[in-house]
C-alpha cells in the first residue's frame, strides 16, 4: 500500500505542485520522478528496510521527488543543514550513516568533505536526466516505521538525530490540515531551510498533502518574495518573528505603488502563521497595523511537531500561542511533578499524542529521560492565562533561539574552549531586536593572551554554522559564580544587557 502523501499526490494528478527555479512539476511529474528514485536507491533490493539517505538537495520538485523518493523506498530521509560547517556534517553524518547522500548540481564543498572523509557516496540527480520508473513494485512501508531524521541541537554539546515514523509525520501533517484548513487552493511560498519541522512539515509537506502548490525558493529573499506576494500569488504564508519583522522593514522601503500591492497582497492571504521563537506583541501589533491581519502564533518542537495554535477563529491574543493543536495532548508540570491545574500557575509543557518522535538516535538514555509517564518533555515553561497558554521562557539557559534556530550554548562553548587562547568561557542569549536572542559570549584568556572579538568569530567560522557565530563578545578576568561556585549564566546575560 501507498504511504498516505503519495495516495493523495494521485488524486491531483497534472495539478501543479511545486514552481522552481527549473519550472512548474505537476503532482504526476513528482510521482514518476519519485518512482524513478526509489528504484535507482533499491536496485536489487527489494526494501531499503530503513536505511538512512542522507538529501542535500535545495527546496524546489527534485527535493520533494528524492524525498518521496527515498521513502517508497523504504528508507529514512535525513535532511542535511545547507549552512552547516563540514565538521558540523561529518559528526552527524558519523551518527546516523547514511547509505549514500543525494544532490544535485555541485553540492556544497562542505557536504562533499564530510562524505569523502566518512567514505559515504553522493549520487547525483538532475531533472533532465532522472532515471525512468520501469514500474517495479515499491515495498509497502508500514506507519510505524522510521521516516525522517533532524538534527536538533539541545542541551548537550553534541547535536541529537530526532527520529519520526511515517505516522509521527502522518499525525503532526492532518493536525495542521484540520486546524488552518488546508486545501487544494492553497498557495504558498517557501523559504525556509527544509532540514527542520517549519519547512518540511508545517509547509512544504502540508500544503502537497492538500493538493496546493509551492513555490520554492533557494532561501529567504525579501524582494522577490514581496513581488510574488503583491502579484497576489498566495493564500497562505509561514515564517518566523525575524522574517516578518524584516518584511516589514522591506515593505518600508518600497516606492509607494510597490508598497501598497505588497501590503494588499499580505492583506488578501487567508492565513498568515508566525512561530518557531516567540512573536514580540509590538511586531504583532505592527503586522496587523499594515495589513489588517492578527498573525496566528503557533508553537512546536522538532520532536513533537506542532502543538499549539492560536485559533483559526476566534481570539488570537498578543503574547499567547493558543490552544493544543487536534490531537495534542499538553499539560504544564511544575517543579514539585505536580500538573498544574487551573490558571495562572506556571509549568513545564509536556506533550502527548501520535505526532511525537519515536527516538533521539541511538541514545536509548536520553529518549527514555526526556518522557515521563509517556509525556514528553519539552524543557519550555508556560502558564494558562485566559483560556490560552502563554511561553513564559525554557528551563535551560543553555538553550537559545536565533532568528527561529535552536542553538546550544554548550555546543559553541565547547567550539571555543579548542582554541589555545581561550581558558574559559560561557555562552548565553542575549535579548535582541532582530534575532529574538543573540549568541554572546563572555572569555576567559590564558595568561599574557589576546584575542579580539574579530579573531574568534574567524575561529568558529571554521567550526561552526554561520548563525551560531557570537555576535557578542566580552573579555573577562574571570567568569561571574553562583553560591555553589559554578559559572552563573543569569550573571554573564548581565554583563550584556547590564541588568543583575
Ligand atoms: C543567518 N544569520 C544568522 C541567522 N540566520 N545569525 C543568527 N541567527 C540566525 N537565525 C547570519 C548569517 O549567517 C550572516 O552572518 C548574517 O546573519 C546575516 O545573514 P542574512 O543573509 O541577513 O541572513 P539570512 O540568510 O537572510 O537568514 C535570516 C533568516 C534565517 C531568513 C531569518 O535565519 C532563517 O531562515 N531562519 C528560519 C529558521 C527556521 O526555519 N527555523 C525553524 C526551526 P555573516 O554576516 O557573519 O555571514 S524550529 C522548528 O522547526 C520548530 C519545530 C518550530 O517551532 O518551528
Ligand atoms: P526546535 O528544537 O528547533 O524545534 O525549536 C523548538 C523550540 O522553539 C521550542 O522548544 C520553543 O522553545 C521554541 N518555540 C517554538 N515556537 C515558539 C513560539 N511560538 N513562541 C516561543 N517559543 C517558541
Amino acid at each position: 500500500m501507498d504511504l498516505p502523501i503519495i495516495s493523495r499526490a494521485r488524486r491531483h494528478g497534472g495539478a501543479p505542485a511545486v514552481e522552481d527555479h527549473e519550472g512548474t512539476w505537476s503532482y504526476g511529474e513528482l510521482l514518476a520522478a519519485s518512482a524513478g528514485i526509489a528504484e535507482q536507491l533499491l536496485g536489487a533490493a527489494a526494501d531499503l528496510a530503513e536505511a538512512r539517505v542522507g538529501l542535500a538537495i535545495p527546496a524546489g520538485g527534485l527535493h520533494v521527488a528524492a524525498q518521496w523518493g527515498i521513502w517508497r523506498a523504504g528508507g529514512v530521509v535525513v535532511p542535511l543543514s545547507q549552512a552547516a560547517t563540514a565538521a558540523e556534517l561529518e559528526q552527524f553524518l558519523a551518527d546516523v550513516r547514511p547509505a549514500c547522500i543525494l544532490a544535485t548540481g555541485a553540492p556544497r564543498p562542505e557536504v562533499v568533505a564530510a562524505a569523502g572523509s566518512l567514505g559515504i557516496p553522493i549520487v547525483h540527480l538532475a531533472r533532465e536526466t532522472l532515471p525512468a520508473a520501469r514500474g517495479l513494485v515499491l515495498p509497502a512501508i508500514a506507519a510505524g516505521r522510521r521516516a525522517m531524521i533532524l538534527c536538533t541541537s539541545g542541551t548537550t554539546s553534541r547535536p541529537k538525530g530526532v527520529v519520526s515514523t511515517h505516522a509521527g509525520l502522518s499525525a503532526q501533517i492532518t493536525s495542521l490540515i484540520e486546524a488552518w484548513r488546508w486545501s487544494a487552493a492553497d498557495r504558498i511560498p517557501l523559504f525556509l531551510p527544509l532540514y527542520h519541522i517549519h519547512g518540511i512539515v508545517n509547509v512544504m509537506s502540508s500544503c502537497l498533502w492538500a493538493g496546493g502548490r509551492l513555490d520554492a525558493f533557494s532561501r529567504f529573499d525579501a524582494a522577490a518574495i514581496l513581488d510574488r506576494v503583491a502579484a497576489g500569488r498566495y493564500t497562505l504564508f509561514m515564517a518566523v518573528p525575524t522574517i516578518y519583522g524584516r518584511l516589514v522593514e522591506a515593505i518600508a522601503g518600497l516606492p509607494d505603488d510597490a508598497r501598497q500591492a505588497a501590503v494588499a497582497g499580505f492583506s488578501a492571504l487567508r492565513l498568515a502563521v508566525s512561530g518557531s521563537a516567540a512573536l514580540p506583541a509590538s511586531l504583532h501589533a505592527r503586522w496587523h497595523q499594515l495589513t489588517g491581519q492578527q498573525l496566528l502564533e503557533r508553537y512546536g518542537m522538532t520532536e513533537i511537531g506542532m502543538a499549539l495554535s492560536h485559533p483559526y477563529d476566534g481570539e488570537r491574543r498578543a503574547g499567547t500561542v493558543g490552544v493544543p493543536l487536534p490531537g495534542v495532548e499538553v499539560r504544564l508540570v511544575d517543579d514539585a511533578g505536580g500538573v498544574v491545574s487551573g490558571t495562572d500557575a506556571s509549568g513545564e509543557i509536556q506533550v502527548r499524542g501520535p505526532g511525537v518522535f519515536l527516538e533521539y538516535w541511538g541514545q536509548p538514555e536520553a529518549t527514555r529521560d526526556s518522557f515521563t509517564e509517556g509525556w514528553f518533555r519539552t524543557g519550555d515553561v508556560a502558564v494558562l492565562e485566559r483560556g490560552q497558554y502563554r511561553i513564559l521562557g525554557r528551563r535551560s539557559v543553555d538553550i537559545i533561539k536565533s532568528g527561529g534556530y535552536k542553538l546550544s550554548a554548550l555546543e559553541i562553548e565547547a567550539a571555543l574552549l579548542d582554541h589555545p587562547a581561550i581558558r574559559g568561557c560561557a555562552v548565553v542569549g542575549v535579548p535582541d531586536d532582530e534575532w529574538g536572542e543573540a549568541v554572546a559570549v563572555a572569555a576567559v584568556l590564558e595568561p599574557g593572551e589576546t584575542l579580539d572579538a574579530q579573531t574568534l568569530r574567524g575561529w568558529c567560522r571554521e567550526r561552526l554554522s554561520p548563525y551560531k557565530i557570537p555576535r557578542r563578545v566580552v573579555v573577562v578576568d574571570s567568569l561571574p559564580q553562583n553560591a555553589l561556585g559554578k559559572t552563573s549564566k543569569p550573571a554573564v546575560r548581565a554583563l550584556f544587557t547590564g541588568g543583575t
